[in-house]
């Protein structure tokens, strides 16, 4: 039995606690071989804000939906309003809305880092519409993934291009409304081989900071070399200011898109364990989107979003429960053995009867994954969707 001054701790925590659902997690989706379709993946924006309303609905945890312009928008800004309406119809609200620079055929060799300036303007003016998008959902974070990159050596300006991303991000920047942020996300490689032009967390910190006083960081738990130490990676982030959120997923090998804590939970913990520890030390909350970002072609879709969201409510609690104090007086000590055993310890707890308790305490089913079963709502959208004309459409490549 955990002491109740613990319990207290959790329940407060968890009442805090929310974690944004990708729309393109809904949708048929696959891997460069091809697709798997499920016949209840939901092929309009309106079915992934209904199937996100599923996941809220059981879990109290998700109340928005991160959503793609081009997917999720095939009009623009023009479907601004019938978007903002359907998630309320269903219960959630618009989270982050995320641009896409990397489809469209004019974008084979850049966006903003393109050397063909009419290409840099386009992806521009894409980007300007996607902070009005923002607006209008009354969405706070527009969230920037570029593919801008090259596959050989001596094919690009490494150096140009790097002024073309500080000159489009500080002209995003300037279309802003105060209560935004630009979040800028960094991946090592995919789907460019040689370089990618924002590579990691230094290149991404250097162009939020010249984007302006509303740019920070991104981190995709998907986007690093296997050996990179992620939890130091944030931790410097807060120390600057500048981490702004988060795409979970798991992965063995490199962007894996695995399920959040199937590989290695411990690292999710630590993760959360220097954000809470950033927050006692410093007595502020950090101000951070903690976002998903997975998309399954093998799992039941709405099921894994509830077991998404259920693992990060967990290692959530567990990292609660690291006795800051105690860890503050080892470290000054240099108790290692103390030091190391007060995250151990705490990563050890068996946090799901607490969890039990507080989701009961709250009015969400005391097991979401069962509750949402027992609803009947998978082989309602199974039949209804699968009777659809042909394979079920997606809008995710
Ligand atoms: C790119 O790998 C990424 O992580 C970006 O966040 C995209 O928006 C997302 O995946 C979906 O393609
Ligand atoms: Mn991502």
């Amino acid at each position: 039995m955990l002491p109740s001054r613990d319990e207290e701790k959790v329940w407060n925590a968890l009442d805090q606690f929310s974690v944004e659902l990708p729309s393109w997690g809904f949708a048929n989706t696959g891997t460069r071989f091809g697709k798997f379709l499920q016949p209840a993946a939901a092929a309009t924006t309106e079915e992934k804000l209904a199937d996100a309303g599923q996941v809220h609905g059981v879990t109290g945890c998700c109340p928005s939906v991160a959503l793609h312009v081009l997917w999720d928008f095939p009009r623009g800004l023009a479907d601004a309003p019938d978007v903002t309406a359907a998630a309320a119809r269903y219960g959630v609200r618009i989270g982050a809305i995320n641009p896409n620079v990397f489809q469209d055929q004019q974008y084979k060799h850049g966006s903003l880092g393109n050397p063909d300036p009419e290409v840099r303007k386009a992806a521009l003016a894409h980007l300007v519409e996607s902070a009005g998008i923002a607006a209008a959902t009354g969405s706070r974070d527009v969230s920037l993934w570029f593919a801008d990159g090259s596959n050989y050596p001596g094919t690009a300006n490494l150096r140009a291009r790097k002024h073309w991303f500080e000159e489009g991000l500080r002209e995003l920047h300037g279309h802003l409304r105060a209560d935004q942020r630009l979040l800028v996300e960094y991946k090592p490689f995919e789907p460019a081989f040689y370089h990618t032009d924002i590579a990691d967390w230094g290149m991404a910190l250097l162009l939020a900071r010249s984007a302006g006083p509303q740019a920070r960081v991104l981190v995709d738990t998907g986007h690093h070399y296997q050996a990179q130490n992620i939890e130091q990676i944030v931790a410097w982030l807060l120390a600057e200011g500048m981490l702004g959120g988060f795409h979970f997923n798991d992965r063995r090998y490199a962007d894996d898109d695995l399920t959040l804590g199937s590989i290695d939970p411990y690292q999710v913990f630590r993760i959360f364990h220097e954000i809470l520890f950033y927050e006692w030390e410093s007595g502020k909350r950090a101000d951070v989107a903690y976002m998903i970002d997975q998309s399954h072609n093998l799992k039941p879709k709405i099921e894994e979003m509830i077991q998404t969201a259920v693992m990060a409510q967990e290692l959530y609690a567990k990292a609660v429960l690291v006795d800051h104090a105690r860890l503050a007086i080892h470290q000054r000590s240099a108790e290692l053995v103390d030091a190391e055993a007060c995250l151990q310890g705490a990563f050890a707890t068996d946090v799901r009867p607490l969890l039990r308790e507080w989701r009961m305490a709250r009015g969400w089913p005391a097991a979401p994954l069962a509750a949402f079963r027992e609803s009947g709502y998978l082989e309602r959208i199974t039949t209804e969707r699968g009777a659809r004309a042909g394979p079920a459409a997606s809008s995710y490549a």
